[in-house]
Parts: C-alpha cells; structure tokens; sequence
C-alpha cells in the first residue's frame, strides 16, 4: 500500500516500479571505479541534517528533548501520523539560501556537502513521486499553482554547490520510521503491520534512489546510506541499489551502511585509534545533535575540530563536520561562529591538510605529522602542534633528505632552522617559540618543504602480503632510500649494521628467496645509521592440500538451525538441523528467520590451478571457512559485514569447503570471494566450481 498516492503519482510509481528501480544499462557494462581522488584531496566535508525534526528544533508539547533532535520521532513515541500532520504544515524554510550554506562550507574550507535527502522519520526533501510524504506537501515545496511557494532545497543546494565548486553527496536513510512498508514496528507503535511488506518497501527505497541519482541534480559525488542495521542486504537489495547508483553517477563513493562494506568506512563520533586499512570517514556532531536542538548550546571549538581534523588526516581519513540548519533553513549563530574560526585558520593552513596523509613518522607526543605529496611532485612534512614538546626539540627520525624551506604557516612564531643528526632532523625550538605554541589556539603548524617526496630512513616496507607460499618464495621489498641499504634476517634475530645488505638483482629489486617457514626481520642503514624502525614478518611453507573426486551436481548442501548464537556453531550442532535445502553460490539461503540463527554450507570447491588461494569472507554476524578440514579464515564474533581473508594451498581439484554463519540481530549478509593463484582481484567463485559432495555424511 502507498501513502495515500494522487493519480499522477500511481502512474510515476508504476513506471519506476516496471523496471524495479532498476536501471537499463547502455552498451557497455563497464562500471566506472570509486573516484577517491576528489576525497582524498578534500579531507574535509560538512555533513547537514535537516528535516520536519529541525522545525521542531528537538521540542514536542512545549518541552525540549535533550539528545538527538531527529530522533524524537522515535524518543517520544509520537504515532508517526500526528508527528507529520503538526510538523509538515510547519516546516516552511523561507530563510533558506542554499548560497549562504555553500559558502559558509566554502569559506571553512569544506570540499564537499552531504545532506540528509531523508532520514529515519520519512520525511522525503525533495519532491518524489512515490510518497505524499516530502517536501512538495509543505507550503515550501507545494506547486505555486496549489498556493505554494514551488522551491526544491535539493535542486536549490544542488545548483549552489555546482557554481561554488563543492561536491555533493546524498545522506538516504534504509530505516523509515513512518512508511507503513517498513517493519519492524517500534514497540510502541500501534498501527497494523498486516499487509505491511517489506519487498515493496525495498522498491520504494529503490525508486527513490533512482529519483535522486537519475541526473535531475547533476553530479552526485556520494551515496550515503544509513539506518542498515535492521535488515540485511538481501532484504535491502543492497545489491540492486548499489549498482544502480553506480551506473547511474559514475565513479560514486558508496559508504559501508547498505548492510555492505561498500568503499570506505564511516566511523561516527569517533577517530579510530591508528586509522583503518580502507578508506574511512568520521563523521561527527558540532554540540551533540545531528538534527537542530534548540536548547542543545554543548558546540565544540574549533580548536578542537582542528585537532581532530588533524589527527584524522594524519591517519589517513576524512572528517565530515555535522551541522544542523533549523525549520527556517537558519544555520545557527554558534555554528556559524566555530565554522569562521575553522575558515580563518584553514585560510593559512589548509596546506596541511588538503592531499595530506600519513607521513612514516612515529606519532609524537605534541600533535600529528602529516604528509602532503603534490602534483608538481614537491612535498611537505607538517607538524600540527598541539602543544609545545616537552624536550623543546622536534626530531624528524630518519628523514635523510634536508628540507629545502622550513615555514610557520600562520607566522604565529619565527620559523625555526634545523639542524642534522645523521638520519634524523632536529628543530630546536625557541623560548619564545615554545611559549607562543603554548599559547596559540587553534593550533600552529611547521611545514617541512621539500623539492620532492623525502626519503625516510623507516622500517623496510615488504611489496605485498602473501604470507603463505608452496616450494619458495621471493620477499620483495620496496627499494631503500638513495644511499640506503636493508639489512635483513631469517633466522628471527635482530639485523645490525654487520648483518649483510641485500643488494638489487638483475631487475634492480631488493629481494631475497626462502624455501622454509622464516621469520624475516629488516631494519634499513644509511651511512652507518640503524632505522629505528624494524619490520618482522612470519612466513610459513605448506604443503598442497590433496585434491579429491568432484561430484558432478553443482551446488552446496544447506544446513540451517535457530537460536541465539555468540560465536560460529561447531560443525556437529548442525546435526540437529531441522532445515535443508541446496544453494548455488556461497549466500544464505532463502527461508531463514529474521534473526537468531546460523548456516552450513557444504560442497567441493574445484580449484583450476595448484598453489595458494585467499579467500575473502564478509559476514555480518560472525563466520568460518573451512577448507579439507583447515579453519582458513575465523571470522567469529559479532560485527558488521566486514571482510576478512585468509590462504591456503590447494592442489588443483577438488576440494571439501564448509562454510558456517550465525547471525544474531539486525542485518545479516554473507558472501564469499576467492583469488587463484597468480591472479590479482578478487573474484566472484564462478557456481559451476562448487559441487554437491558425493557422500555428504555429518561429521
Ligand atoms: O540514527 C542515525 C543518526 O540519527 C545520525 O543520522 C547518524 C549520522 O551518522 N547516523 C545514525 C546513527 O548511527
């Protein structure tokens, strides 16, 4: 059933919904790649919530709700009909100047914009043709020819961000606290959830992204989903949407909360403690509302944004800033004041920060380092002082190139010079240099130019992170520094100036043979100076796992069993399994319940070649992959659908795979990829490689 729909809309959702949301490719099927480039160089976005809870400001009946404002839907319990029947006439954001928010992002020294296009409460913000429930049934959105003033805030921000020269990114929440498709029901909410079906709702969800994405508001440069945790990404059609999107806006960033790890992490309200191994975004509150709360006056500094803005960009991530405009499309005076302090200090230090990344330093105890590589090829080490060091010196370990400048980017003090201490560089910084870093708020930055990226004298880097090979192996490393050499053992103990240097091969690589399980260990030299900085890597030597007869039936046998599970059921529970059926690929199978309980999948593998495979398991809760009785990738515990990999050696054939999943509550996924000897991607395990097994007996 949809929300009380008009004529002219049945036909709008008839048509959207004839192809299901989905898209009809062009000739070619080649889908453009995440373009990452344009976010990297950014670093810094601002994330806006606004929606019918900014009108209510976080006040229902007269009394403000502390807390998350877009939230009190929910917090209050209000039947999502009275909620929308007092806000929607309301919400009427004639100060809303979609010019002044871009510039006021612009003028902070954000890249790019994420706006809620609808959040958890249902209210769609821009005019879509498969709900009465968005922006064109407010006076604000209403045709002009009903009496209304005919303004779409999505086109208006979308054509602002086009002449200010930001990117755009839509915020879509998959939770929907008031379109009667969408279950589960809040507790306390009342209306019937007979006919309610959550497939139809997924078609919605699907034709609105299509709405959003299909070229009516230009380029979109992210799809921000939200509000996954409450199906999984079959029930989602995760699958569908994201690939929608990306044929539909080439080269869009999906983030991880389409019940799939998508292409970059969005840790909320925090800053991972060293960074993640993918791309990654913390997004965070500027008081302690995403929505607007009227009485919520808790605003960070900007001397602390900067310093998480720092911190984060020295581990490699993005930092989305949250503000949140209020019923009027007012940004309010405090955040407005704390975005002109950030402006004024990016003015003068944005260099550290744009393109900036991780620099091979260890973390000081006075701030970050971070790294900026440019485009002609010149670089900067930049150290963000959070306070004054305590020894009074700051030491660049390792860095064996001399600056070729060495600037305070705001002038808060005298540049310093620096001196050399064999491979490590060494500012003594002045008293009254030391008392201004004291002092400066927000930070101070010193910029190390140098003509190009600086040879550090780090631990050695290995190219690659096969660890588990057959017969022998090369170990590559990256070369060393110019002048450097690398020193290494294999025996387990700590190379010295006296261990012998590797020399390049014939093609100039720095690389070593093993033909046994090793520990490798490698420190990197230059004129007679250790690195500080070690590696030490184990690699083990195994044998080819034994091939086996294929079955000639494709397919895995399907175990299912329900309960409460904390951590992956050993094969024998599933003996008990009332619930048996074939799967084709390696997913969970049809006919599970929502929640609270686990998978077996078993079969042959037919491996195409001998030697190491990796697998890829993501699944959300927790799972294993069982090869010819090995464990090869433990991915137990309750999580989120993360990836996990792990090796093994297989002789060319068949082989036993067994796959187990639970899941607890919330969303559930689970897929498998592997990657052949020799071959790079991963890879989708083709289904005529998996086979029933000839004598599937319990184990
Ligand atoms: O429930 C939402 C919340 O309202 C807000 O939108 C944040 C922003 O990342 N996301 C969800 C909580 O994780």
């Amino acid at each position: 059933m949809l929300i009380g729909k008009k004529p002219a809309r049945l036909l709008a959702i008839a048509l959207t919904l004839c192809f299901g949301g989905s898209i009809v490719r062009g000739a070619s099927d080649e889908i453009a790649p995440p373009d990452f480039a344009w976010w990297r160089e950014a670093r810094f976005g601002m994330f806006v919530h606004w929606g019918l809870y900014s009108e209510a400001g976080s006040v229902w009946n007269g009394h403000f709700l502390p807390g998350w404002s877009e939230w009190m839907l929910n917090r209050k319990k209000i039947p999502p009909a009275e909620y929308h029947a007092e806000l929607t006439p309301r919400f009427d954001p004639v100060d809303f100047d979609a010019d002044v928010w871009v510039r006021t992002a612009k003028d902070a020294g954000m890249k790019y914009i994420v706006i809620t296009t609808k959040h958890h409460e249902g209210f769609s913000l821009w005019p879509s043709a498969v709900t009465d429930q968005d922006i064109a049934a407010t006076k604000f959105g209403k045709p002009k020819t009903d009496g209304g003033r005919g303004r779409d805030p999505i086109r208006e921000l979308a054509d602002a961000c086009q002449r200010h020269g930001l990117k755009l990114g839509f915020y879509y929440s998959l939770l929907d606290w008031s379109n009667p498709d969408y279950l589960p029901r809040r507790e306390w909410d009342t209306r019937p959830t007979a006919g309610a079906d959550y497939a139809r709702y997924a078609q919605f969800m699907r034709a609105q992204v299509k709405e959003l994405l299909d070229g009516r508001y230009g380029k979109i440069a992210v799809l921000w989903g939200d509000g996954d945790w409450e199906h999984g990404a079959r029930e989602h059609t995760s699958d569908e949407i994201v690939a929608m999107a990306r044929a539909l806006q080439p080269g869009i960033l999906v983030n991880d909360r389409w019940a799939q790890s998508g292409d970059y992490a969005t840790p909320e309200n925090k800053i991972p403690d060293a960074g993640l191994d993918r791309p990654w975004e913390t997004c965070m509150t500027l008081n302690g509302s995403w929505g607007y709360a009227r009485d919520d006056h808790d605003f960070k500094s900007a001397a602390v944004v900067l310093q998480n803005l720092a911190d984060i960009v020295s581990k490699g991530g993005n930092y989305l800033l949250n503000i949140g405009p209020d019923g009027r499309g007012r940004i309010d005076p405090e955040s407005l004041a704390v975005l002109a302090s950030i402006g004024q200090w990016m003015h003068t230090h944005s260099s550290a920060i744009y393109g900036n990344g991780r620099a091979l330093l260890s973390v000081p105890e006075w701030g970050r380092w971070t790294l900026a590589l440019t485009s002609d090829g010149s670089a900067a080490i930049n150290a963000h002082l959070f306070s004054a060091p305590k020894s009074g010196v700051l030491r660049l370990d390792g860095v064996i190139d001399d600056p070729t400048r060495v600037r305070v980017l705001g002038g808060e003090f005298e540049s310093p010079t620096f001196r050399r201490k064999g491979p490590d560089l060494i500012v003594d910084l002045s008293p009254a240099a030391i008392e201004m870093i004291a002092k400066s708020s927000p930070h101070p930055v010193i910029a190390f130019d140098f003509a190009s990226q600086p040879k550090i004298l780090a631990a050695p880097t290995i190219v690659g992170d096969e660890r588990l090979f057959v017969g022998s192996m090369i170990v590559r490393f990256f070369p060393p520094p110019l002048g450097a050499t690398i020193h290494v053992t294999t025996d387990g103990s700590q190379p010295t100036a006296h261990t012998p240097a590797i020399t390049p091969n014939a093609q100039g690589e720095y690389a070593i043979a093993i033909d046994h399980t090793a520990t490798v260990r490698a420190r990197t030299s230059w004129q007679n100076n250790m690195s500080n900085g070690e590696t030490t890597i184990n690699f083990s030597r195994s044998e080819l796992s034994p091939a086996q007869t294929c079955g000639d039936r494709v397919g895995l046998d399907a175990r299912v069993i329900v309960g409460e599970f904390e951590t992956v059921p050993a094969s024998t529970t599933f003996d008990s399994s009332k619930q048996s059926n074939t799967v084709e690929s390696v997913t969970i199978p049809r006919g599970v319940p929502a929640d609270r309980f686990a998978v077996q999948l078993r079969g042959m593998i037919d491996a195409p070649s001998s030697g190491v495979y990796r697998f890829e398991i993501a699944s959300d809760d927790g799972s294993e992959l069982w090869i010819d009785g090995i464990r090869v990738i433990d991915h137990g515990g309750l999580h989120g659908a993360t990836p996990k990999i792990g090796d093994v050696a297989l002789a060319a054939g068949c082989h036993e795979i067994d796959v187990r999943m639970f899941e607890s509550v919330g969303s559930e996924s689970l897929t498998l990829r592997w990657r052949p000897p020799s071959i790079t991607k991963f890879a989708q395990i083709p289904e005529q490689s998996l086979h029933r097994r000839l004598n599937l007996k319990s184990e």
